[in-house]
């Protein structure tokens, strides 16, 4: 009972604001920050429940809203293998982050305890909860409530890792997890060796020296990928714009998010930049689009995820040839926002895509069922997972082979690659190297890259409606169920265009119903994007 006492008084320290309603969403929970101290301190009491369940380990707790606007902020928790909170214990997360009082929430902590045989303060493991946001004004006071949420805990401590991107917190959780180095300098040093001992396997010197310039979107990506340059990469030519400190506003008129909806220039970015090669993070660094400026006007060609994925999986198929491993189970996962042409791009290859929920957690799933699973969202959210077994069978491969060999030197790429990408999260960062590194050992430029396909024009809306969750999609989000009648509309609208397609699901993360269309030319893909808006509304 003293367990409870230090529940019920911390709880009364935040309590919930009225008409909030929440739902953990694709990206935890999001919302205005001001709304949200009861919410991440109740994430921070779930945080040390799970680690105490999962004892010993570690879990994370991210204070973020990614590309949302600077006034929001969300909080999302990272499971110790460092992906996403299990979503076994979503309908928990649900429950006590709407639940009305203190009382109303401490019973529903007592009896999931009970009922996930959690054991707390009885002498056993502790918990241990690492805590970290983003660059927001609003993070500092959010976390202390999250801290105050894990130590009301009896057991469990909170360890604050201050100000992170969201896949160098995940990062950090999952090595803590597997008893290794656990640090930012470790995170730095990991990503440093593997990019370096790529571009050493460079079978020619092709040097796509040019400069990149990198889009920080005012956020936490572009402070810590000066970190690196400076620290860790300093041979490496980046300019960094959009960095926070030169006034700019956190993901306005700049970052991934933006760049990758609305087809333009960053702010900061104009014609001087005609032809240079250009990268956008999002906010919390997880996401990375590229693109170019081909005209001094400000729209520019898009290098999205879609075509991230397609360089990535090219220079990993082509270091398969090599090894001429046909028992690799090499697989692409992809949402239906994927431009079509892309996904033809993929099976022209020869390979697997599977398509999956929207959210990342549900990619991440069905990647992991891969030897080598390849997954990124069109927004640039994406990664490469290695199977544990198969990096064990590459490692052991390897010392059979001759120093220098192809087959030696396509394993040392592979290996290299599943030390440089993040395998809890996507991230901006480990995905920017590993771009770099393909473009030099390919011998591209941006422009080269770009004609691997050329996306199908496509246009997205947002609708803003009184009650989202009235639209009830498949599983694979391509059809509507509810309302009735509604997927018929669409269709109709749909077969009036050339390779017509179009969807609508609810969001996620915003109060919002999503319309995704495309067709054979921007008008017709614009056309119907706006008359499936106007179904919806
Ligand atoms: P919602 O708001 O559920 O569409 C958005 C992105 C997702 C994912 C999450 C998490 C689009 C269309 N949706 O989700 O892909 O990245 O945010 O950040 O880009
Ligand atoms: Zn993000």
């Amino acid at each position: 009972e003293t367990q409870i006492a230090s529940l019920l008084k911390s709880s009364d320290l935040f309590p919930l604001p009225q008409s909030l309603k929440l739902s953990y969403g694709t990206a935890g929970f999001r919302g205005d920050a001001t709304l949200l101290a009861s919410t991440v301190h109740r994430v921070g009491i779930l945080s040390s429940l799970r680690s105490l369940k999962l004892a010993p380990s570690t879990i994370g707790l991210m204070i973020t809203a990614s590309h949302n606007k600077v006034s929001d902020n969300g909080v999302k928790v990272s499971d110790p293998s460092g992906e996403m909170l299990s979503q076994e214990w979503e309908p928990f997360a649900d429950q006590i982050a709407n639940a009305s009082s203190p009382q109303k929430l401490v019973s529903l902590i007592r009896e999931f305890v009970e009922r996930e045989e959690i054991s707390i303060g009885d002498g056993g493991e502790g918990g241990e909860v690492w805590l970290g946001r983003d660059s927001r004004p609003s993070g500092e006071a959010l976390l202390r409530a999250a801290e105050i949420g894990v130590s009301s805990v009896p057991g469990c401590v909170a360890v604050d890792l201050g100000v992170l991107t969201t896949p160098q917190l995940h990062w950090m959780v999952r090595a803590k997890n597997k008893g290794l180095k656990a640090t930012e300098k470790a995170y730095f040093e990991s990503l440093t060796t593997s990019f370096k001992c790529l571009i050493d396997l460079i079978p020619f010197n092709k040097s796509s020296g040019s400069k990149l310039v990198l889009d920080g979107a005012n956020g936490v990506g572009g402070e810590k990928m000066e970190e690196l340059l400076r620290g860790y990469l300093s041979n490496l030519a980046i300019e960094i714009r959009n960095t926070g400190r030169d006034g700019g506003v956190l993901n306005e008129s700049v970052g991934a998010d933006f760049v990758q909806k609305e087809k333009v220039v960053p702010l900061g970015f104009g014609v001087n930049d005609v032809g240079v090669r250009c990268v956008s993070f999002d906010g919390d660094a997880d996401r990375l689009v590229y693109f170019y400026l081909s005209s001094g006007e400000k729209k520019i060609e898009l290098l999205d995820g879609d075509k991230i994925l397609s360089l990535f999986a090219l220079f990993v198929k082509e270091q398969l040839n090599v090894l001429d491993d046909g028992c690799c189970r090499l697989g692409v996962v992809q949402t239906a926002y994927a431009n079509g042409a892309s996904t033809d791009y993929l099976k022209g290859l020869g390979l697997e895509v599977v398509f999956a929920k929207t959210g990342v957690k549900h990619l991440h799933e069905k990647a992991a069922e891969f030897d080598v699973g390849i997954y990124f969202e069109a927004n640039g959210h994406g990664t490469i997972l290695f199977s544990e077994d198969y990096v064990t069978l590459l490692v052991d491969k390897r010392k059979g082979l001759s120093e220098g060999s192809d087959e030696c030197n396509a394993v040392s790429r592979l290996v290299a690659v599943s030390n440089l990408i993040n395998q809890a999260v996507g991230d901006a960062i480990s995905g920017l190297l590993l771009v770099e590194v393909v473009l030099r050992h390919m011998g591209w430029s941006v422009q080269k890259w770009n004609e691997l396909y050329k996306d199908l024009p496509s246009r997205q809306v947002k609708v803003e409606v009184p009650d989202r969750t009235a639209v009830v999609t498949t599983s694979e989000e391509t059809e509507a169920l509810r309302p009735l009648g509604i997927q018929d509309a669409i269709n109709g609208e749909i077969k009036k265009y050339r390779r017509g397609r179009a969807f609508i699901r609810p969001s996620g993360t915003e109060d919002v119903v999503r319309v995704y269309a495309e067709a054979t030319t921007q008008e017709d893909a614009d056309s119907l994007g706006d008359s499936v808006a106007q179904l919806v509304k």
